[in-house]
């Protein structure tokens, strides 16, 4: 453990005073201790990481970038920083990402109040004392009167259970939890499994280095072109000369993003073949996100979605020199239905020589040995595998801590039914906790940045709200979380979202409930939010 110091600045002192214990130090943690000191609150982070960036920090794979365009995905909160900061590419890689959230920890003094390598092992509600007990993993216990949980909705990896996993000779190593150390794949036999957007970023460079590279997939995914490239001063000055106007642009639309991107309204059946295949080739040409924004019917027309899924086929197809390889490669899902990867060369890697696409939709993984995997009665010799498996996603990094509340109540059973939160950000049961971006939020389905900053405003208003009106707890109740998920369920059901095995379903995780984790739609969310508070916390039963 490395512990900072951690005075509490405009608080009152000692642990036992604290007013809130932030769990993670990525994004929505950063800016959540930020905002509760302006407030003069008491506050102490935990961070399992030795250092600030969250999703950022351990996502350290070949590859790793963003794919929100780095001009939005970045905090809108201060003037001078995003003044100050220069993003040198259209979609920021990691290194820049993380050194961009240490930046922020440095500017505005947050580190002292982080406590790194240390997690949150348990949180648990005292009914007497209206308090959060809190122990970590290197046995410190302190008390709060709010507990946040900003510990990412992507964090708690997904390690698939295969038989002899553990035999495996080789190095294991899985994206989301990346070793800090260069990994030199030259002479190596490597397997990636999973091909997800994780998988889709680091196979190219993996298959550039490595001596041979075996993909295996269950499920094939859409992804369009990047076109990422350097940021030019003449397009930095252009949203810098009104940085404010282009945040706004961007939170008036649907996923919080992509305001400049152009999003044609109209149906994709009004259109004629070549008209459409010229709409869907410009945006392919432009990369990145645009593509989804090619027609207004893409995520709720199941025609319409098969003309785009169509063109990316024959892309596909057109890229790839192999016809089975290239026929492997094309999903059968709606297209978006799963989260749309970008990339850089991902399908022109299936033709390079020392590149293999193993298709294990019919044949799962058998078995892993000391000196590889087996498939369908075949042996693949791997001195190196890498597991892109994902994540137990927008509820794992919860569940992952023994949080009790009310009574006694576990978290984990709980939500053993699905996740259950007003707002995602309040849990019946649960009084005084809060969730940053929690299932129930847009959250992944925006930018994380921005939904990351309109939680934790929300949250610290509302603490601010109870301060000065004397209110000692608050709690979502049963009825108002009841009523939100079947609100997020029933616009989900409105889309092509619900129609495939995502991990915004859980369905990526055996047993997992089957329920639409993330809301449709930051505008709107983003009003009923501050309606909410306007009407004393509707929802929610403060005392
Ligand atoms: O994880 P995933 P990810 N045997 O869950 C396969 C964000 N992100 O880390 O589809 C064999 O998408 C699984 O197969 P299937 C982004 O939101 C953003 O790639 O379940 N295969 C799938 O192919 C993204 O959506 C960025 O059939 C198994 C893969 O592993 C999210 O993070 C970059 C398996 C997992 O794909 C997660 O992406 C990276 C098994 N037992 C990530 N278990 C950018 O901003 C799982 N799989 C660019």
């Amino acid at each position: 453990m490395s512990t900072q110091e951690h005075t509490d600045q405009g608080g009152s002192g000692g642990t036992d005073a604290l007013d809130l214990v932030i769990v993670g130090a990525g994004f929505g943690g950063l800016y959540a201790i930020h905002r509760a000191r302006q407030l003069g609150l008491s506050v102490r982070a935990f961070e399992a990481g030795d250092d600030v960036g969250g999703t950022w920090y351990w996502n350290r794979y070949p590859g790793a970038r963003c794919d929100v365009e780095s001009v939005e995905y970045s905090y809108g909160f201060s003037e001078e920083l995003q003044q100050e900061w220069v993003w040198s590419e259209r979609y920021a890689c990691q290194p820049e990402l993380l050194r961009y959230a240490q930046h922020v920890a440095e500017r505005f003094n947050l580190r002292h109040a982080i406590t790194f390598g240390t997690r949150v092992r348990s949180a648990i509600y005292d009914d007497v004392a209206q308090r959060w007990r809190v122990s970590t993993s290197e046995g410190e216990e302190i008390s709060a009167r709010f507990l946040v949980l900003a510990t990412g909705c992507l964090s708690a990896t997904n390690v698939p259970d295969i038989p002899g996993l553990d035999t495996f000779a080789g190095r294991i190593l899985h994206t989301g939890r990346w070793p800090r150390e260069e990994i030199d794949f030259a002479g190596q036999r490597v397997g990636v499994v999973g091909t997800g957007s994780s998988a889709i970023q680091a196979i190219p460079l993996i298959a550039a280095a490595a001596t041979e590279l075996v993909v295996f997939q269950r499920t094939a995914s859409y992804s369009v072109p990047a076109r990422n490239r350097p940021l030019t001063a003449p397009e930095l000055d252009r949203i810098k000369s009104d940085y404010a106007g282009f945040r706004a642009r961007n939170r008036a639309m649907p996923g919080g993003f992509g305001a400049d991107l152009g999003w044609n309204t109209a149906s994709a059946l009004d259109y004629t073949a070549e008209q459409r295949d010229a709409l869907y080739e410009e945006r392919w040409q432009r990369g990145g996100f645009a593509f989804l924004g090619s027609f207004g019917d893409t995520s709720v027309n199941k025609a319409a979605n098969d003309l785009a899924a169509d063109f990316i086929r024959r892309k596909i197809k057109s890229i790839v020199n192999d016809p089975a390889v290239a026929e492997a490669l094309c999903p059968e899902q709606p297209v978006g239905c799963k989260r749309m990867a970008l990339d850089s060369g991902y399908f022109e890697t299936f033709n390079r020589d020392n590149v293999k696409l193993i298709d294990i939709s019919k044949h799962p993984i058998d078995h892993v040995d000391s000196t590889g995997l087996w498939v369908n009665g075949q042996h693949f010799e791997l001195d190196m595998l890498v597991l892109a498996t994902g994540y137990d996603a927008m509820t794992g990094s919860y569940t992952g801590i023994d949080i009790r509340g009310r009574d006694g109540r576990a978290l984990k059973e709980e939500w053993a039914g699905g996740p259950l939160t007003y707002l995602g950000l309040g849990v019946p049961n649960f009084p005084n906790l809060f969730i940053v971006a929690g299932p129930g939020s847009p959250s992944v389905l925006t930018n994380m940045v921005l939904a990351a900053e309109q939680h934790v405003d929300w949250i610290v208003e509302c603490i601010d709200y109870m301060n000065t009106h004397g209110l000692a707890t608050i709690e979502a109740t049963a009825e108002a979380a009841h009523e939100w998920v079947e609100h997020v369920n029933g616009i989900a059901a409105l889309t092509l979202y619900p129609t495939c095995n995502s991990w915004y379903l859980g369905a990526n995780i055996p047993g997992k409930a089957r329920v639409f984790m993330p809301l449709l739609g930051f505008p709107d969310y983003e009003v009923r939010c501050s309606e909410v508070a306007a009407a004393g916390y509707a929802g929610f039963e403060v005392g």
